[in-house]
């Protein structure tokens, strides 16, 4: 299955890559002036669709466009689709974006991908293949740092507003970053060169990076440390285990 995924994912980075090329895409916006989406992000999870219903037509699909946003992750082989991630970026920037797909079975997480569209760069694995892979690579697991010995990625919002001790959490870190792209701070995470990441986000948002998280053995969970509830947009913190230890002390 993951090779056919991987294919699918190639497929449609290069018709992301044509669009921006020809400079043929339109942006609308959604719930507000920056909240965008254009017709790339629907015509790719189309695409994907597509793939994924011809692969296996018992499977359901979870997708932020096209309506798909309320499928349940926990029946069946579920798909889980954010075709693109930081479209805010790929609209100012034309860069620092990613395709992220993952695949549920009854409710357990066995694949994730997150494919950084420019960079040509690919994030994948889970227990079904039982590692993660850069690209052709095995990726070894990064160090178990504190919070105090690593760099934290962070949602605007939250850092801004203060919710939920973000400041605190921030100042502790040797500092915060934000990418505006929950798959490139997942990467950065997956790669070590950042300790977590703390935002507001919806279930495609942190499907494919927490099931490369858990395969590292990594924390992840939503508020008050309760599971991600996989409906609507919620806490995610995803970080190092010896980092959430420190978290869970500042909040407490
Ligand atoms: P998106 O580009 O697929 O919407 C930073 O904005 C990150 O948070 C992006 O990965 C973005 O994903 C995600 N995000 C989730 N909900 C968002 C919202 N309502 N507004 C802006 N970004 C959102
Ligand atoms: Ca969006
Ligand atoms: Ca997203
Ligand atoms: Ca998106």
């Amino acid at each position: 299955m993951e090779k056919e995924i991987i294919q699918w994912i190639y497929e449609a980075g290069e018709k992301i890559r044509t669009a921006i090329r020809q400079e043929t895409f339109v942006v609308d916006q959604k719930s507000s002036r920056t909240d965008l989406v254009t017709d790339v992000d629907k015509s790719i999870q189309d695409f994907l669709a597509d793939k994924i219903q011809q692969f296996d037509s018992s499977a359901t699909i979870l997708g932020e466009e096209n309506g798909q946003d309320k499928t349940p992750i926990d029946k069946g082989r579920v798909f889980v689709i954010d075709p693109i991630d930081g479209t805010l970026n790929f609209v100012m920037q034309k860069e620092n974006f990613c395709i992220m797909l993952a695949v549920y079975e009854e409710g357990i997480g066995q694949l994730g991908f997150i494919y950084d569209v420019m960079r040509d760069d690919l994030f994948w694995g889970g227990r079904k293949v039982g590692g993660v892979y850069h690209n052709e690579d095995l990726l070894a697991p990064p160090p178990n740092k504190r919070l105090s010995d690593g760099l934290l990625g962070m949602g605007i919002s939250i850092f801004a507003d203060n919710y939920y001790h973000t400041r605190e959490i921030g100042e502790r870190s040797m500092g915060v970053r934000v990418l505006g792209c929950a798959g490139l701070d997942f990467i950065a995470i997956l790669k070590g060169i950042q300790i977590g990441y703390i935002s507001l986000l919806s279930p495609w948002d942190y499907a494919a990076g927490s099931i490369m998280m858990e395969q590292f053995g990594m924390a992840f969970s939503g508020a008050e440390h309760q599971p991600l509830k996989f409906q609507d947009r919620e806490l995610f913190i995803g970080l190092t285990q010896a980092a959430m230890d420190d978290v869970i002390q500042i909040i407490a």
